[in-house]
């Protein structure tokens, strides 16, 4: 199934944090003899993971790309970071993949850890399978991390290999389900094909069994062959194999330790053999057929090179010199982690950077008429985040330079600057995060930031009403300022916001003053005495007085405001905080850690339920104040695996 003409593939390797994939990137590239020393991650020695803050944290904080050749096909491996903070850069990756591997621990209870991409893949059909990572561990059990991950899954999953193990039980090779062959393991060598054991003939019938009746259920004419005992040829258990893959019908599953070096050949043969062309992919994906377009899937800065967008290419061949989006291409680049090598141009499927592409941004489908529009997930909502400030003043303009940056790198990060605080926030999926975007910034700016929790936007309102009367008067020189208004000052019920009114009566105050009453109440009441604003007051203008020379709008203005300031002790104010309405999501073996958080913070639970589309979740409703917010998500995560989200939106204010 490798027809080059049909142009260069991408597989996607996504999973959840540490299971192994920037490993498993870097044995692939070994492999296929794109590299050719073995570096790891724990050294600092993987192509890979190459950035400053990859290697200190040890860990993917961003996607490692790299374009090579294997057994004279064209591929771009997209290596993804694992972290439930990082997961739009993998969905960004995942959308233009051809295939994706799922790569995840030998452990069940982990299992649910796969289910924010599991549930990505299955929405939007995208190919996948699954590499059981971590076979060399002690407790590794292929039977048991299939099966929970199979209640998990809404595709059936499908055992491609069974283990090999000695008496002791230790991991020695596999059986390869379908050619019925089997091979032995050991670290960093190429595996060695080996009569069949003895003692497997039964297991490995029964789990061929097994998969040739799940492909069954897909295919008629197999099902039929399978009730008349007749055993299918190898050939079309293949066709199978290959047609359910490329309609996301089923899940096959390998295994393998990508630190050994054990498995990886069989995964790389299967997705040469499986993975659909990017002609198929691009029809799945509904993209418009044109002549020459490209994908953004990542857009990065990098020092002096400035700008660059990685793109796949879908149609046609991208060069130096065309014009797409509006935007001149420049420096056709093919990556090998972060190695660039100019090619001038690409053809079809293939993942290239290009360079300065001023208004390209991630997501856009580029063509020569730059109408096209294709569908882009959305990166998700905010769950944390920070209030920033530099040093000095000045530095601030430098400093939104780079947030526009960051922003436009990283689109689940996001800067914006409270109106009622003053605060610059800076907003994203978690601590993680956006630790790791202030060491970026500061890189960038070279400005030392502070960072502290963002303020919680209080309101005061009034229990009491009043009657103020206030007069403002002044003599200076000429014109003088005069303006009497008495003010009727009621509190209203929660979330009624302000009313304002008037009962004049003879002209006491002019029809044309009024307003300025009004602007000179909103005024007072939109940073009340202490800053926080005053809400659900209604205010009734009901006397006054005026002269005829000496009145103005000015003067009324400040009049009213001062008949507010002298009747709000008298209103018996008090201080009312923001609560927010909080969805907080996680595996259903957490929902009571997860109602601790929401009432240890002085929440109110409304309830919990499974969540929809998710097995084994559950979602936790609660109303918490604003103020016990601040690092919820970091407690979410830390008794959910790491995988717990939330959902946030103001509800109403309370009393403090
Ligand atoms: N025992 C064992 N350890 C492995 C294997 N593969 C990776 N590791 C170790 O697991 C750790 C994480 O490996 P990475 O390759 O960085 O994992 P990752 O999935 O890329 O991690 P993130 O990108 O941060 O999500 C490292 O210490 C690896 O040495 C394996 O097959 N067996
Ligand atoms: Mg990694």
């Amino acid at each position: 199934m490798t027809d080059q003409s049909q142009g260069a593939r991408v597989a996607a390797l996504v999973g959840p944090y540490s299971s192994g994939k920037t490993t498993l990137f870097e044995n692939i590239l070994f492999t296929a003899g794109a590299i050719s020393r073995r570096g790891a991650v724990k050294d600092g020695t993987s192509l890979g993971d190459g950035s400053p803050e990859a290697r200190a944290r040890t860990m993917s904080t961003d996607l490692n790309i790299a374009a090579f050749d294997y057994l004279g096909d064209d591929w771009t491996v997209i290596d993804c970071p694992g972290s439930v903070e990082l997961i739009h850069d993998a969905q960004c990756a995942m959308m233009v993949a051809d295939v994706v591997v799922l790569v995840c621990d030998p452990k069940p209870d982990r299992a649910v850890t796969l289910s924010p991409i599991l549930r990505f893949l299955d929405d939007r059909n995208i190919p996948h399978m699954l590499f059981i990572n971590k076979m060399d561990q002690e407790d590794a059990s292929v039977r048991a991390t299939f099966e929970a991950l199979q209640a998990i899954s809404s595709r059936p999953l499908l055992l491609r290999e069974i283990p090999i193990r000695d008496a002791g039980g230790q991991l020695t090779g596999m059986v390869d389900l379908v050619s019925e062959r089997a091979f032995r393991w050991e670290p960093h060598k190429t595996s060695e094909m080996i009569s069949m054991p003895r003692d497997m003939a039964t297991l490995e019938e029964d789990a061929r069994t097994t998969m040739l009746e799940s492909l069954a259920d897909l295919d008629d004419d197999l099902m039929m062959e399978l009730l008349e005992d007749v055993t299918p040829s190898t050939g079309e258990v293949y066709e199978n194999l290959v047609r359910d893959l490329r309609q996301d019908l089923i899940v096959p599953v390998f295994f393998g330790s990508a630190e050994n070096g054990n498995g990886v050949t069989r995964l790389m043969k299967a997705l040469r053999h499986d993975a659909p062309s990017p002609t198929e992919t691009a029809a799945r994906l509904g993209l418009p057929k044109t002549g020459k377009a490209a994908q953004v899937f990542s857009t990065g800065y990098a020092g002096k090179a400035g700008k660059q967008s990685h793109v796949r290419v879908w149609s046609g061949e991208i060069a130096d010199g065309d014009v797409l989006n509006g935007d001149r291409v420049a420096n056709v680049a093919k990556p090998l982690g972060p190695k660039m090598t100019l090619i001038g141009k690409a053809g079809p499927g293939a993942v290239v950077s290009l360079g300065r592409m001023a208004e390209a941004r991630t997501g856009d489908f580029l063509t020569q008429d730059g109408s096209a529009r294709a569908d882009w997930p959305k990166p998700p909502a905010p769950m944390f985040a920070l209030a920033l400030s530099t040093e000095h003043h000045a530095d601030e303009v430098r400093l939104s330079a780079a947030l526009a940056r960051l922003s436009e790198s990283d689109p689940s990060i996001g800067a914006t600057h409270d109106s009622e605080t003053g605060e610059l926030l800076l907003e994203g999926q978690g601590a993680l995060q956006l630790q790791i975007a202030l060491k970026e910034l500061e890189a960038d700016t070279g400005l030392a930031l502070t960072q502290e929790t963002p303020r919680v936007p209080f309101r005061s309102t009034i229990t009491k009403s009043t009657t103020q009367k206030a007069r403002h008067k002044k003599q200076s020189g000429g014109h003088g300022e005069f303006a009497d208004v008495e003010l009727e000052i009621k509190p209203m019920p929660r979330g009624a916001g302000f009313a304002f009114g008037e009962r004049i009566v003879g002209g006491a105050v002019p029809r044309q003053y009024i307003p300025a009453v009004e602007k000179g109440v909103r005024a007072f009441l939109a940073t009340g005495p202490d800053g926080d604003p005053i809400v659900d007051v209604s205010v009734t203008l009901v006397d006054g007085g005026h002269h005829n020379v000496d009145s103005s709008d000015m003067a009324f203005q400040k009049a009213a405001a001062k008949a507010m300031a002298e009747a709000l002790p008298k209103c018996a104010p008090i201080k009312l905080e923001p609560v927010q309405k909080v969805t907080l999501s996680a595996p259903s073996e957490f929902t009571p850690k997860v109602q601790r958080i929401a009432t240890g913070r002085r929440g109110q639970l409304l309830g919990f339920d499974a969540k929809p589309g998710w097995p084994g979740w559950d979602e936790v409703i609660a109303l918490i104040p604003a103020a016990e917010m601040g690092d919820i998500v970091t407690e979410l995560r830390s008794v959910s695996l790491g995988v717990g989200t939330l959902v946030s939106e103001f509800d109403h204010l309370q009393k403090l």
